[in-house]
């Protein structure tokens, strides 16, 4: 790393990337990063949106071409929030230009691209990582923490469901529900956090799944063109046209981990009610543990190693400068609580640690170790094809 900058090249905008503009303006404010990113350069096609987007998060420069960003030699991370099906494409560019990579999840829209991603960056200078970003809600990685100290003993069973409701029948077809763009619907979006979150706080990975059911619910989407005929994501629908979703609304499946405990995993698009409940629930034969996204600065622990008399939920607050919590300590007083951006800046902050050639707070997921959930997706979706249960080992 030249000097002690990082220059970054973010290849999108939309949603995730103004959670990463807001982490990169964010992150030398409140840690101390042995790296400071400096907002280089953005690449989307629009260029109108684009030259808007650089204006207001105060990226240097833009340009339409993603080639043109990366094979920037002032550049030195290249931070990818495109769709599914061209993370490949642009990750193996940055990474045969000699960057660092740091990439959205899921890995990719398929096993297939994913695997191209994990061979490249296993022959590459660069650093890859990838923003499953939940890992960074402080509760997240205390518990992480917990569970390696042995508080939970030996995990019988996981229960992981991610709830949100936004696609209902008035929901056009975005890249989301296009499945030769996303790969997958609440699987790849949803569901590749809660298996990343547990294979994370537990250390174990997903050896099979028994079974799996994918629904689609909504066939049809309307289509909202752009002015330029692009099929947009909000606005009002500007034709009756309509046109296929080809991805999971939910998914379900059960699993069996390496270290034989039973899992249960729920995410779905259609849970009314639901805004964004990504909950976690993991018991051991020592303790047990609690995390509810919309409740994200709180976990519950039950320690099942104190007298019967005092055994119960205990709710942590996980905002504890003092108690070293995970990150409290570059944050608010404790019970000044947090946000779902920080979990972003908290995530920026150890990218530019491990840039910087130390160690993150708790680990970062590279290529290789989020190409392990791509392979649970995979299993997953054979697994509701074909009706039958699919063993980890044998997905390459
Ligand atoms: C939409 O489902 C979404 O933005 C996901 O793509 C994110 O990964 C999740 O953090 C919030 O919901």
């Amino acid at each position: 790393m030249p000097g002690k900058t990082c220059n970054v090249a973010l290849l999108g905008t939309k949603f995730m990337g103004r959670a990463h503009s807001n982490a990169y303006l964010k992150v030398a404010k409140f840690f101390e990063p042995p790296v400071a990113p400096v907002m280089h350069t953005v690449a989307a096609r629009n260029e109108a949106e684009l030259r808007q987007f650089a204006a207001r998060w105060g990226w240097k420069h833009c340009t339409t071409s993603w080639k043109e960003a990366v094979a920037n030699p002032e550049v030195d991370l290249v931070d990818i929030v495109t769709p599914n099906n061209v993370h490949a494409e642009h990750a193996i560019g940055a990474l045969e230009a000699g960057k660092h990579v740091a990439c959205e999840k899921p890995l990719a829209d398929t096993l297939a691209h994913a695997r191209q991603m994990a061979e490249a960056a296993a022959k590459a200078r660069g650093k890859t990582f990838v923003w499953y970003n939940y890992r960074r809600c402080p509760a997240i990685a205390f518990a992480h923490q917990l569970c390696r100290e042995g508080r939970l003993g030996r995990i019988y069973q996981v229960r992981g469901c991610y709830l949100q409701d936004w696609a209902g029948p008035e929901t056009p077809l975005m890249w989301r529900f296009q499945g030769e763009v996303a790969g997958s619907g609440a699987l790849g979006d949803l569901c590749a956090h809660t298996i990343d979150t547990v294979r994370f706080i537990t250390g174990d990975e997903v050896s099979e799944v028994i079974g799996a059911a994918m629904e689609t619910v909504i066939r049809q989407r309307k289509i909202l063109e752009t002015s330029g005929g692009e099929i947009s994501g909000r606005g009002a629908a500007t034709s009756t046209r309509t046109g296929p979703s080809t991805v999971d609304d939910i998914v379900l499946f059960v699993a069996r981990m390496g270290s034989g405990a039973l899992a249960t995993f729920e995410a779905t698009r259609l849970a009314t009610g639901y805004k964004n409940s990504n909950r976690l629930e993991i018991h051991g034969d020592k303790g047990a543990i609690r995390f509810n996204f919309e409740r994200m600065n709180e976990l519950d622990l039950y320690d099942a190693t104190l007298p019967e008399k005092l055994q119960g939920w205990s709710t942590i607050n996980v905002t504890n400068g003092n108690a070293q919590h995970p990150y409290a300590g570059a944050w608010w007083p404790v019970a000044h609580v947090l946000g779902y951006e920080h979990s972003f800046i908290n995530q920026t902050a150890d990218i530019l640690t491990v840039l910087g050639g130390k160690e993150p707070v708790v680990p970062l997921p590279d290529f290789a170790d989020a190409y392990k959930v791509q392979r649970v997706l995979h299993a997953v979706t054979e697994s509701s094809r074909n009706r039958t249960p699919v063993k980890l080992s044998d997905i390459k």
